[in-house]
Protein backbone atom coordinates (compact mmCIF):
# COMPACT_ATOMS: atom_id res chain seq x y z
CA UNK A 1 0.00 0.00 0.00
CA UNK A 2 1.31 3.55 -0.81
CA UNK A 3 2.22 5.46 1.89
CA UNK A 4 0.62 9.36 2.37
CA UNK A 5 3.89 11.17 1.46
CA UNK A 6 3.54 8.49 -1.64
CA UNK A 7 -0.03 9.42 -2.21
CA UNK A 8 0.26 12.70 -2.51
CA UNK A 9 3.51 13.02 -4.74
CA UNK A 10 1.16 11.11 -7.05
CA UNK A 11 -0.46 14.91 -7.79
CA UNK A 12 -3.06 14.71 -10.00
CA UNK A 13 -3.00 10.62 -10.30
CA UNK A 14 -4.21 10.64 -6.38
CA UNK A 15 -7.47 11.71 -7.71
CA UNK A 16 -7.97 8.55 -9.32
CA UNK A 17 -7.43 6.38 -6.94
CA UNK A 18 -10.14 7.40 -4.35
CA UNK A 19 -10.12 3.73 -2.52
CA UNK A 20 -6.41 4.62 -1.13
CA UNK A 21 -6.69 5.58 2.69
CA UNK A 22 -4.21 7.06 4.83
CA UNK A 23 -4.35 8.80 8.06
CA UNK A 24 -6.93 8.64 10.54
CA UNK A 25 -9.86 6.47 10.67
CA UNK A 26 -12.78 8.90 12.11
CA UNK A 27 -14.35 6.33 14.97
CA UNK A 28 -15.33 2.81 14.94
CA UNK A 29 -18.79 3.49 12.74
CA UNK A 30 -18.48 1.61 9.58
CA UNK A 31 -17.39 3.98 6.74
CA UNK A 32 -19.10 2.19 4.07
CA UNK A 33 -21.02 3.98 1.40
CA UNK A 34 -24.62 3.81 2.70
CA UNK A 35 -28.04 5.10 1.24
CA UNK A 36 -30.86 6.44 3.43
CA UNK A 37 -30.87 9.57 4.98
CA UNK A 38 -27.85 10.97 7.39
CA UNK A 39 -27.42 14.09 9.49
CA UNK A 40 -24.22 15.08 10.91
CA UNK A 41 -23.57 17.81 12.88
CA UNK A 42 -20.55 19.66 14.72
CA UNK A 43 -20.42 18.42 18.66
CA UNK A 44 -22.82 17.50 20.94
CA UNK A 45 -26.43 17.61 18.96
CA UNK A 46 -28.64 15.16 19.80
CA UNK A 47 -31.33 16.90 19.91
CA UNK A 48 -30.60 18.97 17.02
CA UNK A 49 -30.00 15.56 14.68
CA UNK A 50 -33.48 14.40 16.00
CA UNK A 51 -34.90 17.50 14.71
CA UNK A 52 -33.58 16.87 11.87
CA UNK A 53 -34.29 12.86 11.22
CA UNK A 54 -38.12 14.16 12.65
CA UNK A 55 -38.31 15.90 9.12
CA UNK A 56 -36.48 13.25 7.11
CA UNK A 57 -38.36 10.43 8.42
CA UNK A 58 -41.45 12.07 6.83
CA UNK A 59 -39.75 12.29 3.34
CA UNK A 60 -39.07 15.87 3.86
CA UNK A 61 -36.19 17.51 2.29
CA UNK A 62 -32.40 17.89 3.63
CA UNK A 63 -32.89 22.23 3.15
CA UNK A 64 -36.08 21.58 5.97
CA UNK A 65 -33.78 19.15 8.01
CA UNK A 66 -30.80 21.02 8.74
CA UNK A 67 -33.16 24.03 9.22
CA UNK A 68 -35.51 22.49 11.80
CA UNK A 69 -32.11 20.52 13.30
CA UNK A 70 -29.82 23.91 14.08
CA UNK A 71 -33.29 25.79 15.20
CA UNK A 72 -32.99 23.71 18.43
CA UNK A 73 -29.72 24.69 19.52
CA UNK A 74 -30.40 28.13 17.98
CA UNK A 75 -33.67 28.37 20.64
CA UNK A 76 -31.54 26.94 23.78
CA UNK A 77 -30.68 29.45 26.34
CA UNK A 78 -27.88 27.05 28.06
CA UNK A 79 -26.49 26.72 24.54
CA UNK A 80 -23.76 29.87 25.03
CA UNK A 81 -22.65 29.86 21.43
CA UNK A 82 -25.51 29.53 19.56
CA UNK A 83 -28.73 32.20 19.09
CA UNK A 84 -30.74 32.89 22.40
CA UNK A 85 -27.87 32.82 25.09
CA UNK A 86 -24.89 32.95 22.96
CA UNK A 87 -22.00 34.88 24.34
CA UNK A 88 -22.19 38.73 23.53
CA UNK A 89 -19.09 40.79 21.89
CA UNK A 90 -16.86 43.14 24.05
CA UNK A 91 -19.64 45.34 24.20
CA UNK A 92 -22.37 43.08 25.55
CA UNK A 93 -24.44 42.79 22.20
CA UNK A 94 -25.63 39.53 21.04
CA UNK A 95 -24.84 39.61 17.55
CA UNK A 96 -25.57 36.67 14.94
CA UNK A 97 -24.30 34.69 12.18
CA UNK A 98 -25.68 32.17 10.02
CA UNK A 99 -25.76 30.33 6.47
CA UNK A 100 -27.99 27.80 4.69
CA UNK A 101 -27.13 26.00 1.49
CA UNK A 102 -29.10 23.93 -0.91
CA UNK A 103 -28.97 20.84 -3.23
CA UNK A 104 -29.49 23.22 -6.05
CA UNK A 105 -26.36 25.47 -4.99
CA UNK A 106 -29.14 28.02 -3.72
CA UNK A 107 -27.32 30.20 -0.72
CA UNK A 108 -28.56 32.16 2.38
CA UNK A 109 -26.45 33.92 4.93
CA UNK A 110 -27.08 36.70 7.86
CA UNK A 111 -24.07 37.97 9.37
CA UNK A 112 -23.83 40.84 12.52
CA UNK A 113 -27.72 39.59 13.07
CA UNK A 114 -28.97 41.49 16.36
CA UNK A 115 -32.25 40.32 18.11
CA UNK A 116 -33.60 37.38 16.08
CA UNK A 117 -34.07 34.33 17.91
CA UNK A 118 -33.64 31.87 14.42
CA UNK A 119 -30.86 33.89 12.26
CA UNK A 120 -30.90 30.40 10.20
CA UNK A 121 -34.24 30.89 9.08
CA UNK A 122 -33.37 34.72 8.26
CA UNK A 123 -31.07 32.94 6.04
CA UNK A 124 -33.38 30.81 4.05
CA UNK A 125 -35.75 33.78 3.81
CA UNK A 126 -32.67 35.59 1.96
CA UNK A 127 -32.01 32.78 0.01
CA UNK A 128 -35.84 32.38 -1.17
CA UNK A 129 -37.73 35.85 -1.06
CA UNK A 130 -34.47 37.92 -1.72
CA UNK A 131 -32.25 38.33 -5.32
CA UNK A 132 -29.28 37.77 -2.58
CA UNK A 133 -26.89 35.56 -1.09
CA UNK A 134 -26.00 37.83 2.39
CA UNK A 135 -27.34 40.00 4.43
CA UNK A 136 -26.12 41.79 7.20
CA UNK A 137 -26.34 44.11 10.41
CA UNK A 138 -29.52 46.20 10.68
CA UNK A 139 -30.08 45.94 7.11
CA UNK A 140 -30.44 42.16 7.81
CA UNK A 141 -32.36 42.59 10.42
CA UNK A 142 -34.96 45.05 8.93
CA UNK A 143 -35.34 42.35 6.38
CA UNK A 144 -36.32 39.48 9.32
CA UNK A 145 -38.69 42.47 11.14
CA UNK A 146 -40.52 42.55 7.37
CA UNK A 147 -40.68 38.72 7.27
CA UNK A 148 -42.44 39.02 10.27
CA UNK A 149 -39.87 37.79 13.01
CA UNK A 150 -39.97 38.89 16.20
CA UNK A 151 -37.03 41.24 17.57
CA UNK A 152 -36.11 39.54 21.17
CA UNK A 153 -33.50 40.15 23.66
CA UNK A 154 -30.99 37.45 23.39
CA UNK A 155 -28.72 38.61 26.40
CA UNK A 156 -30.12 35.96 28.93
CA UNK A 157 -29.10 36.91 32.70
CA UNK A 158 -26.12 34.13 32.85
CA UNK A 159 -24.60 35.22 29.46
CA UNK A 160 -24.37 38.93 31.04
CA UNK A 161 -23.14 37.80 34.23
CA UNK A 162 -20.51 35.73 32.41
CA UNK A 163 -19.90 38.95 30.16
CA UNK A 164 -19.76 41.30 33.09
CA UNK A 165 -17.16 38.78 34.86
CA UNK A 166 -15.11 38.67 31.34
CA UNK A 167 -14.98 42.61 31.62
CA UNK A 168 -12.73 42.77 34.86
CA UNK A 169 -10.23 41.54 32.62
CA UNK A 170 -11.87 42.50 29.42
CA UNK A 171 -8.67 40.16 28.19
CA UNK A 172 -9.37 39.04 24.97
CA UNK A 173 -7.48 35.76 23.49
CA UNK A 174 -8.96 34.07 20.63
CA UNK A 175 -8.36 30.66 21.86
CA UNK A 176 -11.08 28.71 21.36
CA UNK A 177 -12.18 25.02 21.95
CA UNK A 178 -9.65 23.31 23.30
CA UNK A 179 -12.94 22.85 25.32
CA UNK A 180 -16.11 21.72 24.08
CA UNK A 181 -18.36 24.16 21.96
CA UNK A 182 -21.24 24.24 20.03
CA UNK A 183 -21.69 26.41 17.16
CA UNK A 184 -23.29 24.16 15.06
CA UNK A 185 -22.65 23.12 11.48
CA UNK A 186 -24.66 20.71 9.82
CA UNK A 187 -25.21 18.68 6.70
CA UNK A 188 -28.42 16.21 5.96
CA UNK A 189 -28.98 13.63 2.83
CA UNK A 190 -32.42 12.95 2.41
CA UNK A 191 -34.48 10.10 0.66
CA UNK A 192 -33.44 11.50 -2.84
CA UNK A 193 -30.19 11.65 -1.83
CA UNK A 194 -30.26 15.41 -2.13
CA UNK A 195 -27.49 16.84 0.31
CA UNK A 196 -28.33 20.35 2.13
CA UNK A 197 -26.56 21.96 4.88
CA UNK A 198 -26.53 24.88 7.58
CA UNK A 199 -24.09 26.50 9.75
CA UNK A 200 -25.15 29.27 12.82
CA UNK A 201 -23.56 30.76 15.58
CA UNK A 202 -23.17 33.75 18.00
CA UNK A 203 -19.67 33.26 17.01
CA UNK A 204 -16.46 33.62 19.41
CA UNK A 205 -17.42 35.39 22.97
CA UNK A 206 -16.07 38.64 23.42
CA UNK A 207 -15.38 39.20 20.04
CA UNK A 208 -14.65 42.91 18.91
CA UNK A 209 -18.41 44.70 17.64
CA UNK A 210 -18.93 43.92 14.20
CA UNK A 211 -16.55 40.58 13.60
CA UNK A 212 -17.93 38.10 11.44
CA UNK A 213 -16.32 34.75 11.59
CA UNK A 214 -16.61 32.12 8.88
CA UNK A 215 -20.24 30.39 9.98
CA UNK A 216 -22.08 32.41 7.66
CA UNK A 217 -19.24 32.61 4.83
CA UNK A 218 -20.37 30.13 2.03
CA UNK A 219 -17.00 28.22 1.13
CA UNK A 220 -15.46 28.91 4.81
CA UNK A 221 -18.03 27.75 7.34
CA UNK A 222 -20.10 25.83 4.93
CA UNK A 223 -20.47 24.52 1.09
CA UNK A 224 -22.57 21.96 -0.31
CA UNK A 225 -22.40 20.87 -4.11
CA UNK A 226 -24.91 18.18 -4.70
CA UNK A 227 -23.17 15.97 -7.03
CA UNK A 228 -19.99 15.87 -5.00
CA UNK A 229 -21.35 16.25 -0.95
CA UNK A 230 -21.00 19.10 1.45
CA UNK A 231 -18.92 20.41 4.48
CA UNK A 232 -18.64 22.34 7.40
CA UNK A 233 -16.18 23.95 9.88
CA UNK A 234 -16.50 24.99 13.66
CA UNK A 235 -13.42 26.55 15.77
CA UNK A 236 -11.78 29.92 15.25
CA UNK A 237 -13.07 31.36 12.40
CA UNK A 238 -10.08 33.29 11.16
CA UNK A 239 -8.27 30.27 9.98
CA UNK A 240 -11.26 28.90 8.19
CA UNK A 241 -11.75 31.85 5.93
CA UNK A 242 -8.47 31.73 5.23
CA UNK A 243 -8.14 28.84 3.57
CA UNK A 244 -11.67 28.75 2.44
CA UNK A 245 -12.31 25.75 4.51
CA UNK A 246 -15.51 24.11 3.54
CA UNK A 247 -15.27 25.07 0.06
CA UNK A 248 -11.80 23.03 -0.45
CA UNK A 249 -13.07 20.19 1.44
CA UNK A 250 -15.73 19.81 -1.49
CA UNK A 251 -13.17 20.66 -4.04
CA UNK A 252 -10.84 17.76 -2.24
CA UNK A 253 -13.44 15.51 -2.54
CA UNK A 254 -14.50 16.19 -6.31
CA UNK A 255 -11.05 15.13 -6.63
CA UNK A 256 -11.14 12.00 -5.47
CA UNK A 257 -10.41 12.08 -1.50
CA UNK A 258 -12.93 10.55 1.11
CA UNK A 259 -14.17 12.91 2.81
CA UNK A 260 -11.74 11.81 5.70
CA UNK A 261 -9.18 12.83 3.35
CA UNK A 262 -10.62 15.69 2.61
CA UNK A 263 -11.32 16.69 6.11
CA UNK A 264 -7.75 15.48 6.67
CA UNK A 265 -6.06 17.90 3.97
CA UNK A 266 -8.05 21.30 5.15
CA UNK A 267 -6.72 21.11 8.28
CA UNK A 268 -3.23 20.32 7.01
CA UNK A 269 -3.65 22.85 5.21
CA UNK A 270 -4.07 25.44 8.33
CA UNK A 271 -1.51 23.50 10.34
CA UNK A 272 0.82 24.18 7.28
CA UNK A 273 0.51 27.68 6.97
CA UNK A 274 -1.20 29.31 10.10
CA UNK A 275 -0.08 29.23 13.94
CA UNK A 276 -2.54 26.66 15.24
CA UNK A 277 -0.52 25.63 18.23
CA UNK A 278 -3.44 26.79 20.55
CA UNK A 279 -6.25 27.04 18.44
CA UNK A 280 -8.81 24.55 17.74
CA UNK A 281 -10.71 24.28 13.89
CA UNK A 282 -12.81 20.94 13.27
CA UNK A 283 -14.25 19.94 9.78
CA UNK A 284 -17.16 17.78 8.94
CA UNK A 285 -17.94 16.05 5.33
CA UNK A 286 -20.33 13.80 3.41
CA UNK A 287 -19.86 12.63 0.43
CA UNK A 288 -22.68 11.60 -2.38
CA UNK A 289 -22.19 8.20 -1.54
CA UNK A 290 -23.24 8.99 2.55
CA UNK A 291 -19.84 8.23 3.82
CA UNK A 292 -18.38 11.17 6.31
CA UNK A 293 -15.56 12.33 8.01
CA UNK A 294 -14.39 14.28 10.93
CA UNK A 295 -11.21 16.05 11.50
CA UNK A 296 -9.95 18.51 13.59
CA UNK A 297 -6.60 20.34 14.93
CA UNK A 298 -6.96 19.74 18.55
CA UNK A 299 -8.06 16.55 20.36
CA UNK A 300 -11.60 17.06 21.72
CA UNK A 301 -13.57 17.57 18.60
CA UNK A 302 -16.71 15.36 18.68
CA UNK A 303 -19.53 14.97 16.54
CA UNK A 304 -23.15 13.63 16.08
CA UNK A 305 -24.04 11.30 13.36
CA UNK A 306 -27.46 10.03 12.73
CA UNK A 307 -27.27 7.10 10.06
CA UNK A 308 -28.56 3.44 9.78
CA UNK A 309 -31.20 4.38 12.12
CA UNK A 310 -28.87 5.02 14.99
CA UNK A 311 -28.17 8.97 16.23
CA UNK A 312 -24.66 8.91 18.30
CA UNK A 313 -21.92 11.32 19.20
CA UNK A 314 -18.41 10.11 18.11
CA UNK A 315 -14.92 11.59 18.48
CA UNK A 316 -13.22 13.04 15.48
CA UNK A 317 -9.24 12.01 14.68
CA UNK A 318 -6.92 15.21 15.34
CA UNK A 319 -4.12 16.60 13.86
CA UNK A 320 -2.53 16.80 17.44
CA UNK A 321 -2.69 14.22 19.71
C1 LIG B 1 -16.59 31.62 14.55
N1 LIG B 1 -16.49 29.35 13.76
O1 LIG B 1 -17.34 32.57 14.71
C2 LIG B 1 -17.16 30.23 14.70
C3 LIG B 1 -17.08 29.79 16.11
C4 LIG B 1 -17.23 28.32 16.33
O2 LIG B 1 -17.37 26.54 17.72
O3 LIG B 1 -17.36 27.52 15.46
N2 LIG B 1 -17.22 27.84 17.52
O4 LIG B 1 -15.40 31.75 14.32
Amino acid sequence: MLNRRRFLSLGPLAGLLPSLTFGETTSSVTNQPASGPLVISTWKQIKANEAAIAVLSKGGSALDAVEAGVRIPEADPNDTSVGYGGLPDRDGRVTLDACIMDEKGNAGSVTFLEHIMHPISVARAVMEKTPHVMLSGEGALAFALAQGFKKENLLTKESEKNWREWLKTAQYKPVINIERHDTIGMLAIDSKGNISGACTTSGLAYKMNGRVGDSPIIGAGLFVDNEIGGACATGLGELVMRTCGSFLVVELMRQGRTPQQACEEAARRITSKQAYKDIQVGFLAVNKQGQHGAYSIQPGFNFTLYQDKTNRVLEAGSFLK
